[in-house]
């Protein structure tokens, strides 16, 4: 192990902040700053400060456990990995193979979303996958697919953010959700460029807007529509561009025009003269960028919301220009690459479909296996969630707490204790490793090293500074195991390497040809670059040069120049030639606007929206494992509005009950004029009483699958003492 500072990334959020890792005496590491990383230069916020605390023993999980009698007991790693064999191997053969399910997380490394989608299709030969991010920003990825014919979260680096001349930020709290990226839109307006935030509560981040519109949730996409009518209203439409550059205006321009102003302003909340005035600021620089985070996304119409925001972009000529476009703020650490290699239902690795047959037959080839053989796509997150004890009898989950995370919780919570058979590899025992039958304690990112690809698009190395405890294994040698005991005479373990490295030149030759190329990026580039940008084809000529010792830890390695042609630079900004649609333009998408999925009526007269607080992370699994955190952010609460608040005869701290067809909540009131008073907020980072997903509804978008995570109609009440 080095002695020396390692340089590697925040086990959390999508902005993987850069760190340097050293070790200590007691065998643990300290976090200090890493100013030559671009995307954070060395600034982290709490939550990466504090990692290492969840790499204490006693925090951790330190060894497998097997349920027995009712309780999950201490065993050796023979005995829990020979258990989810037998688990698994039972469901398939009494159910067949797409009654083995597969949860992943967009948290996991390349390496290990990419060997579990593998994993599900080969070794269980099921369907039955799908992951975490389908919670997050597929909206997002649909909408992009569709208007640019590729999906990368921000086609751009942040940095070119402080250059542009306005930026729209869509329900994104990135003061709280990614602290150091709010120097870049500090910059934007030192440079005199303007930020609009459109958010119903004012936030910390909409503190620092220009203006801010505060909408009523659920209704972006109206908003957004009426901007849009505006714009040709005013003869603000860059006739050119939407010439050169783009198919289906007509048709969505005249979907635009039926919003107009005043019934956008009754929709929304958000007055004619605020639309009026964000037309204004977005469509007078010369450039601008809209970007769009879970606010909009996360409802069940997140897709056309989204892609009616896209259609603002390409109306004004806002997109595949330099230092202009749309993008989406990726969530998790590894949003972006976890929904590239295959963890999703729908897709092989490097964003191919599962049901294109030469996306089939290429990567059967690298994985050596008939490409009839691989199964077609399966379940969304949460239809695969909801399937749980019914046709789909046993669970492989990994990177993921949906008893706390997914919603209609209690629902999804007792889908998977009727489960025949759970197994869960996680670093901490969660609420939902509590119910498996089997839990197998793996490494953690401080001691294992993976790829990463953060929001930018950018390919990470995430290094191993220090060494694991006994008794903890990593997820690819858990699949590397599991294949063994379930391929029977096939050997299928081989496919299943426990070096980072040997997965990721896998990877590699996977994604090759396909829309998030990766196959021209070594660990060696990596060491060397602060990153590199998909798409990143190899360049033939460019050899690699051979792995030399020590690689996978950074070491001794030099860039792919090769002995002919220099290696791909990689991509940091996509679009500025043609798009990724066959004929190189984008589409407009004709979308009008339709009503949240539950709208409030006499008996459920309020909007609960959900979302994050800075010093907790996603179900909170790890970070509620931290003092420092906790001190900061003790639990849950209910934000609402004096003029709410009076009514129910609630006080500051009161505890209030939020109650939904689903559920019924508790947790204190916590006062403010800085939200609507026709919405309540709940942070959804605890389990228990005040678990936020009691409440929420899991209505699909059509297309996405996201659930309406960000509007349903309750009732408040005050709890009598
Ligand atoms: N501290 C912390 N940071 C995180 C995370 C975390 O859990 N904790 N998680 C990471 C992940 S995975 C993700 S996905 C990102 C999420 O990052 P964000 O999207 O910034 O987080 P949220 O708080 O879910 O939602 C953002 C804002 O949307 C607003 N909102 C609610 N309803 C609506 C609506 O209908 N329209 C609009 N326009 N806005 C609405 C909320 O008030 C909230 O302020 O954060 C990442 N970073
Ligand atoms: N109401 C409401 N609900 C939401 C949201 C919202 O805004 N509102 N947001 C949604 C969004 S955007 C997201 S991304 C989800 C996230 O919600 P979850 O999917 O529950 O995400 P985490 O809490 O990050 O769970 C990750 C789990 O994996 C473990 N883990 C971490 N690293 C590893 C690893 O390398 N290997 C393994 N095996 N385990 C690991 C962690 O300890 C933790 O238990 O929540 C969604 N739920
Ligand atoms: S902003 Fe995100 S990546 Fe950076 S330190 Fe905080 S949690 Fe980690
Ligand atoms: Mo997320």
């Amino acid at each position: 192990m080095p002695n020396s500072a390692t340089p590697t990334h925040c086990p959390y959020c999508a902005l993987q902040c850069g760190m340097n890792l050293t070790p200590l005496q007691d065998g643990g590491v300290a976090v200090v700053e890493r100013p030559d990383f671009p995307v954070n230069k060395g600034a982290l916020c709490g939550k990466g400060r504090t990692a290492p605390a969840v790499l204490a023993s006693g925090v951790r999980l330190s060894s497998p456990l097997v349920r027995s009698g009712g309780t999950l007991t201490p065993a050796t790693w023979e005995e829990a990995l020979d258990r989810v064999a037998e688990g698994l191997a039972r469901t398939r053969t009494e159910h067949g193979p797409d009654a083995c399910g597969v949860f992943g997380g967009g948290g996991l490394t390349n390496e290990k979303a990419y060997s579990l989608g593998k994993f599900a299709r080969i070794v269980l030969g099921t369907s039955q996958i799908d992951y975490n991010g389908r919670f997050c920003m597929s909206s997002a990825a649909a909408a992009g697919m569709k208007a640019f014919g590729l999906d990368r979260g921000l086609p751009f680096p942040l940095e070119d953010i402080p250059k542009t001349g306005c930026v729209i930020l869509v329900g994104s709290n990135l003061a709280e959700t990614m602290p150091p990226s709010l120097r870049y839109f500090t910059e934007l307006r030192e440079n005199g460029g303007t930020l609009i935030v459109i958010d119903p509560r004012r936030t910390k981040t909409a503190e620092q807007a220009d203006l801010h519109l505060a909408p009523r949730p659920g209704t972006d996409l109206a908003l957004a529509l009426g901007l849009l009518h505006l714009v040709v209203a005013e003869g603000r439409v860059d006739e050119e561009y939407v010439r050169e550059r783009t198919a289906g205006w007509e048709d969505a321009r005249a979907a635009a025009m039926a919003h107009w102003p005043e019934y956008v302003e009754r929709i929304t909340g958000v007055s004619v003269p605020q639309l009026r005035e964000t037309v204004r600021m977005f469509c007078e620089p010369e450039r601008a960028m809209v970007l769009t985070a879970r606010g909009p996304e996360q409802q069940a119409k997140g897709t056309d919301t989204v892609g009616a925001w896209i259609n603002l972009c390409l109306a004004t000529g806002r997109a595949g220009r330099p230092l202009s476009g749309y993008g989406c703020l990726t969530g998790q650490g590894n949003g972006q690459g976890g929904r590239e290699h295959g963890q999703k239902a729908d897709q092989l690795p490097g964003y191919r479909k599962l049901d294109d047959p030469a996306a089939r037959r290429h990567v059967a080839e690298v994985w050596g296996v008939d490409p009839d053989s691989l199964p077609g796509p399966g379940r969304s997150a949460y239809e695969l969630l909801d399937a749980l004890g019914t046709d789909i009898r046993s669970l492989l989950l990994m990177g993921s707490n949906p008893v706390v995370s997914a919603p209609r919780a209690a629902h999804i919570e007792e889908r998977i204790k009727s489960l025949d058979f759970l197994a869960v590899c996680d670093v901490v025992l969660s609420e939902t490793a509590a119910l498996a039958d089997v839990v197998l304690p793996v490494t953690q990112w401080a001691e294992e090293t993976g790829t990463t690809t953060n929001l930018e698009g950018r390919v990470l190395l995430r290094r191993r500074a220090i060494t694991a405890p006994e008794g903890v294994r990593s997820d690819l040698e858990v699949m590397h195991e599991l294949a063994a005991r379930l391929g029977g005479e096939r050997g299928l373990e081989k496919g299943f390497p426990t070096d980072p490295e040997e997965v990721f030149e896998e990877l590699r030759r996977a994604s090759a040809g396909g829309p998030a190329d990766y196959s021209g990026i070594t660990y060696g580039r990596l060491a060397e670059e602060n990153g590199v940008f998909w798409p990143c084809p190899a360049v033939p000529g460019a050899e690699d040069h051979e792995d030399e010792e020590g690689s996978a830890g950074g070491e001794g390695t030099s860039p792919a120049v090769g002995s002919g042609s220099p290696a791909h630079p990689g991509t940091p900004r996509l679009f500025l030639d043609r798009f990724a649609t066959p004929d190189g333009r984008a589409r407009f998408v004709p979308v009008s606007y339709r009503a949240i999925a539950e709208e409030p009526d006499d008996e459920y007269p309020v909007l609960l929206t959900t979302g994050r607080v800075v010093a907790q992370y996603q179900s909170g699994a790890q970070t509620r494992r931290v003092d420092e955190l906790n001190a900061a952010a003790p639990g849950p609460f209910v934000e609402l509005h004096p003029r709410l608040a009076a009514r129910l005869g609630a006080a500051e701290g009161d505890p209030v009950a939020v109650v939904s067809r689903r559920g019924r909540a508790v947790a204190p009131a916590r006062i403010t004029t800085g939200i609507r008073p026709d919405t309540v907020f709940m942070p959804f980072h605890w389990p228990g009483e005040g678990r936020a997903n009691t409440l929420t509804n899991p209505a699909l978008d059509p297309t996405s699958r996201m659930p309406e995570f960000k509007a349903c109609a309750v009732r408040v009440e005050a709890v009598k003492s």
